[in-house]
């Protein structure tokens, strides 16, 4: 037994993932149920570090060294739990089998008990930073036992990506933890694509700007709070201009946006949670309507564009108006999100580090931006913070931004063009910060069809009121 660690599944992410691992200087062992797969790798990248390559799960397995540590990289779902199977008989006690495909947590919870009863160790990993992350350096969320880490993390903090001197990886806690961080990481990716996106067609109708335009304004954005990785791509693909056509390439691209189902995920476990992540929401709500042609088609004929033109008084002024609205916005949508994760942290008994999450973020992931070194900061800083908002660095943003985020939204509506996410981010701010809520009136509504009874202001306890005899009050 020779390598160090191993890896079946050689698909795109699994061979980039064993390269990276030999490139840094990791013998891994590699094997693909199709050993085509193994042969390619060996024969095309042998050279960058050992591979100790086989063509049975049986000679894989043996040629680890105990305890033996399997990445799984294949696709989710039912082909993940048939290799599980296969190599159970295969592995002794103290074994770790690591999950690094894109699984539910629910999923993850499930196999790691059924493994702990094997006497092995499971490790759902989040991976995240798509091909190109997972070759030179991706963002790692492993859940799983403390104990499968002492011999993961040295391996997973090397190969992750690096963001001052700092590894984007950390043990994110037990059992389906390090799954359902990047399943809320990519939930938050859907509300930041969303908000993008808005920006980008509120400044498209206010200035009657072209694509290319609209980029240089996010390259300037990229040079200050906004600064990340998705505002970056942002002014690439504005500024892409279609060969086959010469138009703007956002232009010839069909407006329908599709997604793969974690976003669908995030909003499902939210819902069980009791987390308003509205943002996430919205933003995998909005995926869906664009999809749904037949209806938008139906509603055109309907309802046709009134043809009058939208023209900002001062372009300068909007365009501060909508990066502030951004800003705000994104605010939300990542206190949001970090509700989520301390929520399925407690529910689930993770006892997840909220500052150390946001850490992992910083670099090799789609969501990487600046402003997550400020996340950090605020959870180190005050662990028990009852909201990302409230934060000195992000509560003096979002003040700033209201009179900003109010103008976009105001004008937005007026103009008919749809914002949904910047619309419902600024309706949860004002909601959270409401001295009174109308759910009062909810309660009252209850009590009378229903007999749910209330809580009062002035006055402990569970009342209810006969709506339909005297109308007096009686403890519920
Ligand atoms: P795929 O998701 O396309 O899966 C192909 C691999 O699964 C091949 O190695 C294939 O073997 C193997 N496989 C299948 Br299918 N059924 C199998 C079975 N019953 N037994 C053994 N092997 C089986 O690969 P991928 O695109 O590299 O993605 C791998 C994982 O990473 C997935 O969970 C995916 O969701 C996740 N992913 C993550 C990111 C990211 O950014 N984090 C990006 C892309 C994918 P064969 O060669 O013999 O057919």
């Amino acid at each position: 037994a020779t390598a160090q660690i191993g890896v079946t599944g050689l698909a795109v992410m699994g061979r980039n993932l064993a390269r990276n691992l030999a490139r840094n200087g990791f013998s891994v062992a590699v094997h693909n149920r199709t050993p085509a797969r193994t042969r390619s790798l060996v024969a095309e990248h042998g050279d960058e570090g050992t591979f100790v390559p086989s063509e049975s799960l049986a000679d894989f397995v043996g040629s680890l060294e105990r305890p033996r540590a399997v990445i799984v990289m294949v696709k989710a779902g039912a082909p993940t739990d048939a290799v599980i199977d296969e190599l159970i008989p295969l592995l002794e006690e103290g074994d770790i089998v690591v999950d690094c495909g894109n699984a539910h947590f629910a999923d993850t919870r499930r196999r790691e008990e059924a493994l702990r009863a094997h006497g092995l160790h499971f490790v759902g990993t989040g991976v995240s930073g798509g091909e190109e992350g997972a070759l030179r350096g991706p963002s790692i969320m492993p859940g799983g036992s403390a104990e499968s880490y002492q011999k993961l993390g040295p391996i997973f903090e090397k190969i992750a990506a690096q963001v001052e001197g700092e590894s984007c990886c950390r043990h994110v806690g037990p059992d389906g933890a390090g799954h359902f961080v990047k399943m809320v990481h990519n939930g938050i990716e859907y509300a930041d694509m969303q908000l993008i996106a808005e920006a980008y067609d509120l400044l498209r109708a206010g200035l009657s700007a072209t694509p290319a335009e609209i980029a240089e304004i996010f390259r300037e954005w990229n040079g200050g709070e906004l600064e990340s990785f998705l505002i970056e791509i942002t002014a690439d693909v504005l500024g892409h201009t279609d060969a086959a056509t010469g138009k703007a390439f956002v232009d010839v691209v069909l407006d329908q946006a599709e997604q793969k189902g974690t976003g669908r995920w995030t909003v499902q476990s939210a819902l069980d949670l009791g987390i308003p992540i509205t943002g996430i929401a919205e933003a995998t709500f909005a995926r869906s309507l664009s999809g749904h042609a037949d209806q938008r088609e139906a509603a055109r004929r309907v309802f046709p564009d009134a043809g009058e033109k939208w023209q900002v008084d001062d372009r300068d002024t909007f365009v501060e108006d909508v990066r502030r609205a951004l800003l705000a916005s994104k605010i939300v949508a990542y206190a949001q999100g970090f509700d989520h994760i301390r929520a399925g942290s407690r529910e689930y008994d993770w006892n997840i580090d909220l500052g150390g999450t946001a850490t992992i973020w910083r670099g090799g992931c789609i969501i990487r931006a600046r402003f997550l070194d400020r996340i950090k900061e605020a959870y180190d800083g005050e662990p028990d913070l009852s909201t990302l908002l409230v934060a000195p660095w992000f509560a003096e943003r979002v003040s700033a931004g209201v009179p900003a985020w109010r103008r976009v939204v105001a004008d937005a509506a007026r103009a008919g063009v749809p914002a949904p996410a910047f619309a419902s981010s600024l309706a949860y701010f004002d909601a959270l910060r409401a001295a009174r809520l109308p759910a009062a009136l909810i309660q009252g509504l209850r009590d009378n069809f229903g007999a749910h009874t209330y809580h009062r202001v002035d006055r402990a306890g569970s009342f209810h009121t006969l709506w339909a005899g005297d109308r007096s009050e009686v403890e519920g």
